[in-house]
């Protein structure tokens, strides 16, 4: 039974992660949804639920087969070696895998390594020794069936009390953690690393202007957004509030969990490359007065382009759009992460 939602939890991980991390890194093939605007919101969230709610599941289901993991001989055969072999694996992806996605989650970045690129590797081993776990189990799982799903062996009333517990548990963390991105639940979310309301204009940030080096640049009088295509033209922040104005209600949904709505007013995306001729399916590349840092640039597809909801948010709420939230001017996209929603935009370039 826990093996079971086990499964389920990272099977639900590994979905909802290749998505999050095509997002980032498009095949050319690729195009993504913008409909619902809340999808990548719903997916992140149901990302880290899952995956908190598989740290008790594993807990729970190493503390089952611990005495087997040591059993003696250690080796009897070439399939119980494969056998063993790929559970080794699995136990150590897996934990990993936890630990270090929910670390993640709470802004700890112990390792040199890229988060991503780790996280992503281990992903295909995890589910690639799940599965082979899985396949080697069969036998045991269609017998288990074929007695209509009865317990083989062990005493009804300790099982059930440890499932229970399993359960309590494993409940207990997703209800004290989901309300980061499912906002009714947000008082309960007492242990959640974010609280969606709690940040300038009522909304979290993640790097602030500080940290990413911008307070003189982006209150500088001498801002100007430059806008690349077959033809370039720069606009002051005037000549960008003169523009056709347009407010939309959606979310910034952080790669780690939170997500939280706001209305944002600004100038469409799709205009201001109107204004430099730029064809319709282009791509193109935004930058941040940022120097360095990873979500200095972003890019936008035609299919986001397209959607008349993608702007350069210019207010948030019904004030000028603070600087901790990307004064004087940000992305804001449907169906995009947070970390693609970038901040302080200086240019806005078509891509070769
Ligand atoms: C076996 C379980 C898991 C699998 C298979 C899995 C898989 C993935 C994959 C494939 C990605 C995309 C990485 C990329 O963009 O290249 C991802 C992203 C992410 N995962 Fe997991 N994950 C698991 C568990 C967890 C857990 C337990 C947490 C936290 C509680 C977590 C938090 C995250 C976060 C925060 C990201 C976004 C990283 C970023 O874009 O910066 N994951 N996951
Ligand atoms: N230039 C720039 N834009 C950025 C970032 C950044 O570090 N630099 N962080 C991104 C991340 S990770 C998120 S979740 C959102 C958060 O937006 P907010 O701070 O306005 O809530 O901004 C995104 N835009
Ligand atoms: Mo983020």
């Amino acid at each position: 039974m826990i093996g079971r939602l086990l499964g389920i939890a990272v099977l639900c991980c590994f979905a909802t992660g290749l998505y999050s991390h095509y997002l980032q890194e498009p095949l050319d093939w690729m195009a993504f949804p913008t409909q619902p605007y809340w999808i990548y919101r719903l997916t992140q969230g149901i990302h880290v639920a899952t995956g908190t709610a598989a740290i008790p599941l594993l807990l729970a289901k190493l503390w089952t087969v611990y005495p087997r993991l040591f059993s003696w001989p250690m080796i009897k055969s070439i399939r119980h070696a494969v056998e063993r072999g790929s559970i080794a694996i699995l136990v150590s992806a897996t934990v990993l895998q936890l630990f270090m996605g929910f670390i993640n989650t709470i802004k700890w970045y112990p390792w040199p390594f890229s988060f991503r690129q780790v996280h992503f590797g281990l992903a295909w081993v995890t589910v690639g020794s799940l599965l082979i776990h899985i396949a080697v189990k069969l036998p045991l799982i269609v017998e288990h069936w074929r007695n209509h799903g009865i317990p083989s062996s062990g005493k009804g009333w300790s099982r059930r009390g440890f499932l229970t517990a399993t359960t309590v548990a494993t409940g207990l963390v997703v209800a004290t953690t989901v309300g980061q991105s499912v906002n009714w639940l947000g008082r309960a979310a007492v242990l959640s690393p974010r609280k969606p309301h709690v940040g300038p204009q009522g909304l979290p940030i993640n790097r602030t202007a500080a940290q990413a080096d911008v307070l003189a640049t982006a209150t500088s009088a001498k801002w100007q957004l430059l806008v690349r295509g077959p033809r370039t033209v720069s606009l002051s922040l005037a000549e960008l509030e003169a523009l056709p104005q347009h407010k939309v209600t959606l979310p910034i949904s952080c790669v780690e969990g939170w997500s939280q709505n706001a209305d944002w007013t600004g100038v469409r995306i799709r205009e201001l490359l109107e204004l430099v001729d730029t064809p319709t399916n282009a791509t193109v590349t935004v930058s941040s007065l940022e120097r360095d840092g990873h979500y200095r640039t972003s890019e936008l597809s035609p299919e986001f382009i397209r959607d008349d909801r993608t702007l350069l948010a210019l207010r948030l709420g019904n004030e000028t759009l603070h600087i901790e939230h990307g004064y004087p001017a940000r992305i804001i996209a449907p169906g995009r992460p947070g970390v693609l929603q970038t901040k302080w935009v200086q240019r806005i370039e078509v891509n070769e």
